[in-house]
């Protein structure tokens, strides 16, 4: 089990002015306090970690960061990063990273967190799993009391091949009962992820009961690359919201 959380809050009267894009930028710029020179950085995706990600760029281009290598877990991120003069690796070449900065779609109050509505879920667990510290940034809408509590897609990357037949096996599971199972489109087409893969989002009404049978039950469905949620692997969470910051840790 999770040692309990430590909160550190700062209430900042100055953000009550600020748009909720302000408000990920403040999330992002306070989680790159965490990245030092020489580390090796995972880059998250999204709008919330494009923040991150121009920032470490702006820093280097200072000279107040130096000799970073960044790993990025898109597609999106590699072009982004790539544009901003970050030295970039692959997870091959660079099996250890110090610190990970990433957004999320829900975090609950175990800071557990689902991933993935951005289509990165994958590449987005590979590297940061493989961080010795995951900063997780969000801003305060993504607060949830329970994993899938949302009302939004709790993913789900699939192989394509016979992806009804997964879809319709994940929507039967026990551990997620009661959910709507729909194939991810982009226009008229499947959406394909960056390793060539299909989403299926799952949707609920109530939160998932028990998120960590849910996510060991579609694991081992033989169709399944990996999914959303994405437990006991958060060190730190800064929220923003209109109140000031949050650490949590
Ligand atoms: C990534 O971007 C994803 O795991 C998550 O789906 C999404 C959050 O996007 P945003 O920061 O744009 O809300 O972190």
């Amino acid at each position: 089990a999770r040692k309990p959380v430590a909160v550190r809050a700062t209430r900042v009267a100055s953000m009550a002015q600020l748009s909720q894009d302000e408000l990920k930028q403040q999330a992002a710029w306070k989680a790159v306090d965490y990245v030092k020179s020489g580390m090796v950085v995972g880059l998250g995706t999204g709008s919330t970690a494009a923040f991150a990600v121009d920032r470490i760029g702006d820093l280097l281009a200072s000279g107040e960061l130096k000799d970073i290598v960044g790993v990025p877990t898109s597609v999106r991120t590699y072009e982004q990063a790539k544009g901003r003069g970050i030295p970039l690796a692959t997870l091959d070449e660079q099996p250890k990273l110090d610190v990970a900065i990433d957004g999320a779609d829900e975090v609950d109050p175990n800071l557990d967190v689902v991933k993935g509505r951005g289509g990165a879920l994958l590449r987005e667990k590979m590297v940061e799993m493989a961080s010795a510290k995951f900063v997780c940034i969000v801003d305060d809408s993504k607060l949830v009391e329970g994993l899938g509590g949302s009302k939004l897609a709790m993913p789900v990357e699939i192989v394509q091949f016979c992806h009804l037949y997964t879809l319709n096996r994940l929507q039967a599971l026990p551990e997620v009962a009661g959910c709507v199972a729909k194939l991810r489109m982009e226009g008229d087409a499947p959406y394909v992820t960056d390793n060539s893969n299909y989403i299926v989002d799952l949707y609920f009404d109530t939160p998932i009961a028990d998120s960590q049978a849910a996510s060991k039950a579609i694991l081992a469905l033989e169709g399944v690359v990996d999914h959303g949620l994405f437990l006991d692997m958060v060190d730190v969470c800064i929220i923003a919201g209109k109140e000031g910051m949050e650490v949590k840790e």
